[in-house]
């Protein structure tokens, strides 16, 4: 019996230094505004999605908790989003960057459910970039400086009729991630990114970018049985270009809704969780398939190390 949620992904078009939270939040409600005419369920909105992806830049720790991390959330620049969100009986998944009441930082993200509550919460875990300064680098990737790993696991959460989970960014290229997710029964996961189309670490071909984003949410879809919801804020943000290409992946891992702008665009679909089912009770029936006796290594080992001892009888 198909079980259906109205999905929609509000991708994001560049957000600049000298761009507000007033005027940020003012985009998201013309997109929820969008989403509510399609009567979405449900608005996946970008990994930090209320500043410029402020990593990029060298700066102290105190600089950047003072300009681009939220102290409470909802917080007052943020509660109009709540509020027409409640009233449009949507719910929404928003990424910032957090400073949590202990004094820890994060990149972090919400689920909100209809009725304006917080319903689930994700700190990123894997952290990409450094935490030290790269002269030669085009721009820096200091997420490494200014978040800590993540402290919430991958959670799923129950609401709006859907199992989801969640996650942010550069997990969506680690199978851990999803599989994580998988066991836990997930019938959709949904992230937010922000993907610098140049590479600083080597000259990657931008389409190769692209290709091991969509590449990535397209094999965790299918290899978990699960829709995937992914939203990024791409164009470039005060000259620096990120990628496009937001998109939702149905359980065979088809694309079944991709962005064509670089800018604020809601991509739809009205997905069939049940589409899964067939999925998980063949190919993917982890219970009856699954052999973890032989992936100890996955959590033993962090880095790649030597060959284990071949196994003789
Ligand atoms: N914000 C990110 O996590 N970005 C990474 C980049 C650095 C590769 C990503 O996985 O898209």
């Amino acid at each position: 019996m198909s079980r259906k949620l109205a999905l929609a992904v509000a991708q994001m078009g560049p957000v600049h230094l000298a761009d507000g939270r007033k005027k940020v939040v003012g985009r998201l409600l013309e997109m929820l505004k969008e989403a509510k005419a399609r009567s979405a369920d449900f608005v996946v909105f970008p990994e930090l999605a209320l500043t410029t992806f402020f990593p990029r830049y060298w700066m102290s720790q105190e600089e950047a908790v003072a300009k681009y991390f939220e102290k409470s959330m909802p917080n007052p620049d943020v509660q109009p989003l709540f509020d027409a969100a409640k009233a449009a009986g949507i719910g929404f998944y928003l990424g910032y960057a957090e400073i949590a009441k202990d004094g820890h930082h994060y990149n972090t993200a919400i689920i909100v459910d209809k009725s304006g509550a917080i319903a689930g919460k994700y700190r990123k875990i894997h952290l990409p970039g450094h935490s030290h300064h790269i002269e030669s680098a085009p721009f820096q990737h200091l997420e490494k400086k200014f978040f800590e790993v993540g402290n919430l696991g991958f959670p799923v959460v129950e609401t709006m009729g859907a199992k989801i989970g969640m996650c942010i960014c550069n997990d969506r290229r680690w199978p851990e991630t999803w599989r994580v997710m998988g066991l836990q029964s997930a019938e959709l996961g949904v992230l937010g990114y922000n993907t610098p189309s140049v590479n600083i670490h080597w000259p990657e071909p931008v389409h190769l970018r692209m290709q091991s984003h969509l590449l990535s949410l397209q094999a965790a879809a299918y290899q978990n049985a699960m829709w995937v919801a992914a939203a990024g804020k791409c164009g470039a943000e005060d000259g620096f270009h990120m990628i496009g290409g937001s998109a939702i992946v149905q359980p065979s891992g088809e694309i079944a809704a991709q962005a064509v702008t670089e800018g604020d665009e809601v991509i739809f679909a009205n997905i069939d969780l049940a589409l899964g089912d067939t999925f998980r009770q063949h190919v993917f029936n982890f219970a009856k398939h699954r052999r973890p006796e032989h992936y100890g290594l996955i959590t033993e080992r962090v880095g790649a190390g030597p060959p284990l001892p071949p196994v003789t009888e």
